[in-house]
């Protein structure tokens, strides 16, 4: 059994009255004694009681015991990350590292979960930035008072919401310093805890807590699932805000796609889960074009593919590929209807008990035999495939897993995601595609600058798949009715 984790008293290196002087000297030398005395005081107690959990503290409890029962006997420390620098003193906006907001259902910056050995198991903690002291300055006189950054939930109040224990953040550092008895960490969030415990880890073992994290995620809870829902929900109608202002994006560019599908992510969710790709024309060839700064023009199609994170973080990743004016010319519905085809053959192929591969062949097969039938490429189909002559215009994997992150559980082992069976549970994403470049000198000259990707999140169920983005239509005259209503 590991020693218990007692934080250690930092040392008074400096009296409270020279902390408000630093503080006053630095930020704001004008600053007088009468002032600095004067914010002191005068303050409503605002502390809430009686607060509810929150509604998936269940659910983090139930991973928690998981995580514990893989690693007894270690303390495990998961840091939800600082801060990053965008410009001087300006900063990215955060976003909680998916393992800590996965585990503790908070999203709060320098927060940290401790995973305490005992006896039985393990004790969680969460680490947090107390609200401020008014007594010192820090309040109204640091960058991160609550003046200045807003107010933030007491230690106690925090305890009430997460349903775990929590402690001032500030003397974790030292306390992991102190302590003894294996330890691993979740890296690349924390610069600070991770030099804490830099003599006391190593990447391999660290890299073990972080690909059980990752695999814990594979089959998604009801919480979970419920929140996956909300996020093809919104983005959803995200879809229908751009297909309503195309003839704004006409006369601006992709930004105002951008832009507007942008409004809905932040309106209804916590951000876009990933930069969207809003490519027109030729840049719908270009897998992952996030510049959006081409014009949109009539005739062409426009390749969307983005998503709305929910407030809890989790992600819908969406492709439809529409034609700007409304109607498809018939040889962009060619070959959005190989690409429909395909998608259809790698939906069916999403069910228990099936190979994560059969999703992926099962497109890919389809894909190639269009490609023979049209001439682009020598058949038989079979020697097509073989050689993976269709990856040419095929490009990527047909899917991937889908969570809070959008390529989800990215740290799997090879074993136990791409080369498992699907179990009900899973979500992926089934998202076939055809690019001919607009330099492509193999293709007859009207297939060069087409590109067209389907992309829907596919829910694993107990006797085959649910279509969780099933309210955005997908075959090519469904799409041209559902464009003509929202224009109106
Ligand atoms: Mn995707």
């Amino acid at each position: 059994m590991a020693e218990e984790l007692t934080p250690e008293t930092p040392e008074e290196t400096e009296t409270e009255e020279q902390a408000i002087k630093q503080r006053k000297n630095g930020l704001y030398p004008g600053v007088s004694d009468e002032l600095a005395e004067n914010m002191k005081s005068g303050w409503a107690d605002t502390e809430l009681h009686g607060l509810e959990p929150i509604a998936q503290a269940g659910h983090t409890a139930a991973r928690r015991a998981a995580l514990s029962a893989r690693f007894p006997g270690e303390r495990l420390v998961i840091p939800a990350g600082n801060l990053k620098t965008r410009s001087n003193d300006t900063e990215y906006a955060f976003r909680a590292s998916t393992e800590y907001a996965y585990l503790t259902g908070d999203q709060t910056q320098d927060g940290v979960l401790v995973l305490e050995p005992t006896a039985d198991g393990h004790e969680a903690t969460i680490y947090l930035l107390p609200r401020s002291n008014r007594e010192n300055g820090e309040f109204w006189l640091d960058g991160q008072g609550e003046l200045w950054v807003g107010r933030r939930h007491s230690l106690a109040e925090a305890e009430q919401l997460l349903g775990v224990p929590a402690k001032d953040v500030r003397e974790l550092a030292a306390a992991l310093k102190e302590a003894t008895g294996p330890v691993r960490a979740v890296r690349g969030h924390d610069a600070g805890i991770e030099a804490a415990l830099t003599d006391k880890v190593t990447a391999e073992r660290d890299e073990e807590l972080r690909v059980f994290l990752s695999e814990a995620r594979l089959v998604k809870d009801a919480f979970e699932v419920a929140e996956l829902e909300k996020a093809c929900a919104s983005t959803a109608r995200g879809f229908e805000d751009v297909v309503k202002v195309l003839d704004k994006a006409e006369a601006t560019s992709e930004r105002y796609i951008e832009g507007t599908f942008f409004l809905r992510a932040r309106v209804e969710g916590n951000d876009i889960g990933y930069g969207s790709i809003c490519a027109a024309g030729p840049h719908a060839t270009t897998l992952h074009w996030v510049r959006n700064d081409g014009d949109v023009r009539s005739g062409d199609l426009l390749l969307l593919d983005a998503g709305v994170e929910t407030t809890e973080l989790y992600t819908a990743d969406i492709t439809r590929t529409l034609p700007i004016n409304g109607r498809y010319t018939e040889l962009q519905r060619k070959i959005y209807d190989a690409v429909y085809e395909a998608q259809e053959a790698g939906i069916a192929a999403v069910k228990p008990g099936a190979a994560y591969r059969d999703f992926h062949d099962a497109a890919q097969r389809v894909l190639a035999e269009k490609l023979v039938e049209w001439g682009l490429v020598e058949g038989p189909v079979e020697r097509v495939l073989e050689l993976g002559l269709q990856r040419r215009w095929t490009l990527h994997g047909t899917g991937h897993m889908l969570g809070m992150d959008v390529h989800d559980c990215a740290a799997a082992r090879t074993e136990m995601y791409v080369d498992t069976t699907l179990e009900p549970g899973m979500c992926l994403t089934v998202e076939p595609g055809l690019y001919f470049q607009a330099d492509d000198l193999t293709v007859p000259e009207e297939y060069r600058g087409i590109g067209v990707r389907i992309e829907d999140d596919i829910l694993v169920t107990e006797d085959g798949n649910r279509n969780l983005s099933e309210a955005l239509p997908r075959r090519a005259d469904e799409v041209e009715a559902w464009m003509a209503a929202l224009k109106g």
